[in-house]
This record gives C-alpha cells, structure tokens and sequence, in this order.
C-alpha cells in the first residue's frame, strides 16, 4: 500500500491533479524516487511577489528593479520606470513572445508548401486542393487556369510575404478573415498589423529600456502584436489543411492507457504537423519490423498540441496534456518521444536517464544536452521518420520491468472539428444557410452562446481542473463548447468528448440542440459534448466560427454571444491568443492571475476599458465556476441585448445597433 502522505510532491491525489490517470503515474514516480514538474512547483515556493504582480523589470541591466507603487523611493526604477510601464512591458513582451512562437510555427509550414510546390519535398503531397483554392481566392490570388503547384508556390509565397513585407497595408490573413467592423476597429485604433516579424520588433523596441513609457500606448502595441499573432495562427491552420488535410469527425482514445505494453510505444510531442504526420505514415508501414523485435506493431501516440494535430487529421491516440508530459515517460513503456518545438519541459531528458526511453529532438532550436538530435529536413522526412521508428523498435528490448506501470485509464473521444466540419453539421439541419442553425438556435434561447475553452495547463491550480469545471459549467448552462489544445485534451481524456457526457452533463437546451444535429446528420449517439477543434494554432477556427455568426445576425463581434476561456493559461502563447480574443471582442476568461496585479491601471485596462474599445475584455478569476458564471453574465448579456435590437430593427426596419 502505497503513502499517499509521503509519494506525492502535494499533500494528497487531490491537490495534483483531477486527472485519475496522473495521481496514479504520481504514485509510480514517488515510489521511484523519480521527479516531476509537481516536485519542482513546491520546490519553488514562495514565488517571487515582485514577479508574480510584474513590478521586477529586468529590461536592462541596472536592473532588476523591483517596485512598491506607493513606497517613495521604491516608486520607480533606476530610469524612473513606474508600476505601469513596467508591468504594461512586461505582459505584452510576453505577448511578442507567443506570437513569435505562433507564427514561426506557420512559417515553418509555409516553407514546406513552398517546397512541396517546387517539388523539393517528395514525401508531401497537397492533401485538400479544395483549401489550397479557398484560400487563394480569399487572399486575393486569381485562381483561374492554374495547375495546384503553381496555385499552392503562390500561396505559399503570399503567405511568408506576410512575414516580412515593409509595405503599410494591414495583413490579408487578418482582413481577409475578420468582419467589416473589426476592420475599421483595428485601422482606427492603429492596431491592424502589416506584417508578423516587424510587429514583434517593434514590440520589442516600443518597451525597450527609455522607449514608451504610456501604458496605454504599450498595450495597444500589444494588442497589434497579439493581432500578428491571430495571422500567423491562421496561415499555420490554413497552411496545415491544404498540406495534411481539413479535419473531419474522428474517433480516438485519449489518455495515458493509450500506451500499450505490447507495442513499441513513440509518443509526438509539440506542436508541428510537418515531421509527426511522416512518423504516423512510418509507423503504419513498420509494424513488421516492430513484430520481428517481438510487439505486436507500433503504436502512436501524441502529447500536447502535435498530439492534437495527428488526432484531427489520423485519429491519433492523445497521451496526455502538457503538465503530465513527464508521466508519459514514468509508465516505463514509452520506448521513442520525438519533440519538435514548444512546451517541451527540459526535464525529459533527466527523466529519460533513468529510463530505457530515447529523446529525439529534431528542431535546430530545440536541443536538449544528452538527448538525441535527429536534424529534420523536408527533403528527407520520411526517411527522418523512419530512423526514428527504428530506434524505438531498438529501445523496445531494453525495458525495464521495474520501471513499467501500465495505466488502466482512457476515454473514448471523437475530434475533429474544423470550422468546414461543424459548417458540415449544420448543413444537414439547413442547408441553404447552415450557420443560422447556430444563431437561430441563440436567438431562440434555446443556447446562451457559444465559447472557445483554450489554453494550458498550470502547476499553480489542479491539473485539469479547471478546464473540467468550466466545461461543466457551461454546458449545463446550454453554451455549445468549442476546444483547443490542452483544454481539448483534458476534455477528450475525462470523457468529455463523447456523447455519454452530452446525456450526463448538457443542459436541456443544449442537449436538444445537439440531438438535433446528431439526428440530421445520423450521428445518434456520436457527437461530443465538447467539441476539439485542434490544437493551439486552430483557436483560429473559432475565430472564423464566430465571424461568420456575426455576419449572419449582421452585427460586428462584440455583440455576439461568444466568449473565450483559458482556465490554466501558462505560456507566452497563452497570453498572446488571450489578448487577441479580446481585441477580436470576446469577453476572455483567464482561470490563473497574469502579472498585472502590480499596477491598477493595467488591471483596469485589460478588465474594462479594454471592453469600451474594443467590445472585448479579460475576466480574470480563479475559482473555475465563478469563472464560467462571470463569463455566462457577459453571455446572457448580449443574448439578451441581440435580441432586443433585433425586434426594434425589425419592427422599425432599421440596421441591428451597433453599440455594445
Ligand atoms: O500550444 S495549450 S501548454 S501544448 S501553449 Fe502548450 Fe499551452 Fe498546451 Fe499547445 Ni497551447
Ligand atoms: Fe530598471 Fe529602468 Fe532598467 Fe527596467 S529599464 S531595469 S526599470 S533601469
């Protein structure tokens, strides 16, 4: 019998992680004496109170220099830097950060286009043609006559202008892409970016040291930032589907017992599709080689957001999220983690010592001292991929039977859904007019509204319990609940992402609604209660959900009930999509306190004066349920308002207001 008390780095399961699969892993680690990401957070306590309200500014090296607003002489900085510009800085260079992450993610995908239209990258092909032309014909490029490889050089070539250009139009993938009234919006706030990387310069030279010192100024800029952010996600999922396909409805597994003892267990981590779709095609083409060192085959499965991408598109097991990447590897079975870039804890190599497990990095960014580094190319990708496989299939005899702990735990879930696939959906039910299926059923009060639950994981709350709270919360409160990235794979592990959730969790409203659909389209029993839209990037496609409803009801988005939540927000990433989300007019639920408490003024312009600007503002709680319920008034708010100035305009056929 296991100590509860002695195995586990917090006091008791509980306090961990909601997740049963994790507490159990916990208990194997301890019992190894092995660490985790759990340890290292108590570890580190307390935590920095100057860095924890963002008042330690470290911009230049007279620094750091730690603020107490209202102590003279403790007032300011060395430069005489006060708590708004400092705190103001800081949150939008994290806000560069992400975006940085984002874009040079899409970046990366966009070269791959441009080499598989060059026919300088033989293993991909264009998987969605339809896309590449959409896409095309979006942003503006004559798509008449033109064989695919000239139309996708063309995109391609369109989409890494995007990065670069010096010119001073905004970006198309954000005109292109958002309302007539975000548009105006953002050129009137001077906030429409003109392209990705000179957005994150100037970033970056706005809150050097001597540079702005306005809050509000700073914030705008970060609001321009997170915008570049917003384009460089949606090349990244536009660029993602032409390349390896528009997601459809899928069924998988999800959770740590998609480790299978008898199999040569590679588990994909990070975020990109480019090298993780070549090991799923490999490793369906090697299980002979895996029989041959005695398993039944390979098996795959995906951590984090590289995870999401291969369960959208192949129906790839999910392992686990991002805070319990580590327990994949304490099951003892994981015989090949292969990383690419983002959320990659450093610590897998130290915990890989201890196991038989090979780390392969593969990014020339990404390199972790003592793991192996496997150069990724293109040109090369499915031999790459390969040579991976093959040194799992080697690590699989070196087993460690102390080490194993198979896990019992996983869930049915079914993904899968691109805006294209939900659009699908309400097609059976109208299909003259498939997006009025959705606002109908808002305006008829039969929904509240719909919200897009993203983000991370965060050692400062339970593991997984916030996302499983705020999802709860809202559908028993009829929202129609959208996820990406780790939420969506904390929804999929607990279950949420099937239809047994639906019976036992959606409100009366909501589960009509969704029996609706699943009628329409002989889908009894088949859809989910949260439905997984993708990974981080594909927060894009609930962009695009939303801006489509707002063209419908003819309104702009701040009036239309749809909302955003990050219960466990951690990443720089994190910080970016959030600041976007407002600025795109969605009241944006924050479940972890940012570093903004140092200065009222920030507070109070991400709180509410962002909301008389832009429609959208942050709700920052950490209690779960208050959190849904703070974003459910806002909700319920527009609902009702939507409705009102809808029969007015009705009635005295006018224009919907556009006041929010
Ligand atoms: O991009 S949700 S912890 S895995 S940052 Fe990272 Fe956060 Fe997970 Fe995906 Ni997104
Ligand atoms: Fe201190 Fe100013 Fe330098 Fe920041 S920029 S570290 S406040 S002197």
């Amino acid at each position: 019998m296991v100590d509860e008390k002695k195995v586990h780095a917090l006091d008791s399961c509980a306090e961990c992680s909601a997740d049963p699969a994790v507490c159990d892993m916990l208990g194997h680690a301890a019992e190894l004496e092995v660490t985790t990401a759990w340890d290292r957070y108590k570890a580190q306590q307390p935590q920095c109170r100057f860095g924890l309200q963002g008042v330690c500014c470290r911009i230049c090296i007279q620094g750091p220099c730690r603020i107490i607003p209202n102590k003279p002489g403790a007032d300011a900085g060395i430069c005489g830097a006060k708590d708004y510009t400092i705190v103001a800085r800081n949150v939008v260079r994290y806000v560069a950060g992400g975006a940085s992450c984002h874009s040079d993610h899409a970046r990366h995908v966009a070269h791959t286009l441009l080499e598989v239209a060059e026919g300088k990258a033989p293993d991909y092909k264009i998987a969605d043609p339809d896309k590449l032309r959409q896409v095309a014909q979006r942003i503006g490029i004559d798509v008449a006559g033109k064989e695919e490889n000239e139309l996708a050089k063309e995109v391609a070539l369109a989409a890494l202008n995007e990065f670069g250009k010096q010119t001073d139009e905004p970006c198309k993938w954000l005109e292109t892409t958002v309302t007539d009234g975000r548009n105006q919006k953002f050129l009137h706030c001077n906030v429409a970016p003109t392209s990705i990387d000179r957005a994150v310069v100037e970033m970056l030279h706005q809150t050097a040291m001597g540079m702005d010192a306005d809050p509000v100024n700073i914030i705008f800029g970060g609001i321009k930032t997170a915008l570049a952010d917003y384009v460089g996600m949606h090349i990244g999922t536009d660029l993602s589907d032409i390349l390896f396909g528009t997601p459809e409805p899928v069924k998988s597994e999800a959770n740590l017992g998609t480790i299978k003892e008898d199999y040569v267990n590679i588990a994909i981590h990070g975020h990109e599709p480019t090298l993780s779709s070549m090991v799923v095609q490999a490793a369906r083409e090697m299980d002979d080689a895996a029989k041959k060192a005695g398993a039944k085959g390979v098996n795959v499965v995906g951590i984090c957001c590289t995870g999401n991408e291969m369960l959208m598109r192949e129906g790839v097991y999910l392992a686990t999220n991002s805070a319990a990447q580590e327990l994949a590897v304490v099951t003892g079975l994981l015989d090949a983690m292969v990383v690419d870039i983002q959320c990659i804890m450093p610590s897998l190599r130290q915990l890989t010592e201890c196991y038989h497990t090979r780390l392969i990095t593969t990014s020339k960014i990404v390199k972790i001292p003592g793991a192996t580094h496997v150069p990724f190319r293109e040109a090369t990708a499915m031999a790459d991929a390969r040579n991976m496989i093959e040194m799992a299939i080697a690590a699989y005899g070196q087993r460690d039977a102390a080490m194993v702990k198979p896990s019992q735990y996983k869930a049915k879930a079914i993904a899968g859904f691109s805006t294209e696939a939900l659009i699908n959906l309400f097609k059976a039910v109208n299909p003259k007019n498939p997006i009025s299926v959705l606002t109908d059923a808002i305006l008829s009060g039969e929904l509240r509204g719909v919200t897009v639950m993203a983000g991370c994981n965060n050692q400062k709350g339970v593991h997984d319990e916030g996302h499983l709270a705020v999802a709860k919360e809202l559908a028993a409160n009829d929202i129609l609940i959208l996820a990406t990235g780790c939420s969506a794979i904390s929804s999929a592990k607990h279950g949420l992402a099937n239809w047994d959730a639906v019976e036992q969790y959606a409100g009366e409203g909501l589960l009509k609604f969704l029996t609706r659909l699943a009628e329409a389209n002989e889908l009894e029993g088949e859809l989910p209660l949260v439905f997984h839209i993708g990974s981080c990037v594909d927060n894009t496609r609930a962009a695009d959900l939303c801006t489509l409803m707002a063209k419908e009801l003819d309104v702009d988005v701040p009036k239309v009930p749809f909302g955003a939540s990050a219960p466990e927000a951690m990443h720089e990433k994190a910080v970016s999509i959030g600041t976007g989300c407002v600025a795109m007019g969605m009241p944006t639920h924050v479940g972890v306190m940012p570093h903004i408490e140092g200065s009222q003024l920030v507070y109070g312009i991400a709180t509410q004066i962002a909301r008389d600007v832009y429609g959208g503002h942050f709700i920052f709680e950490t209690d779960p349920v208050k959190g849904a319920q703070k974003l459910l008034e806002k909700l319920d708010d527009r609902a009702w308002k939507l409705r009102v100035h809808k029969s007015a305009a009705e009635k005295y056929g006018t224009d919907v207001a556009s006041s929010w």
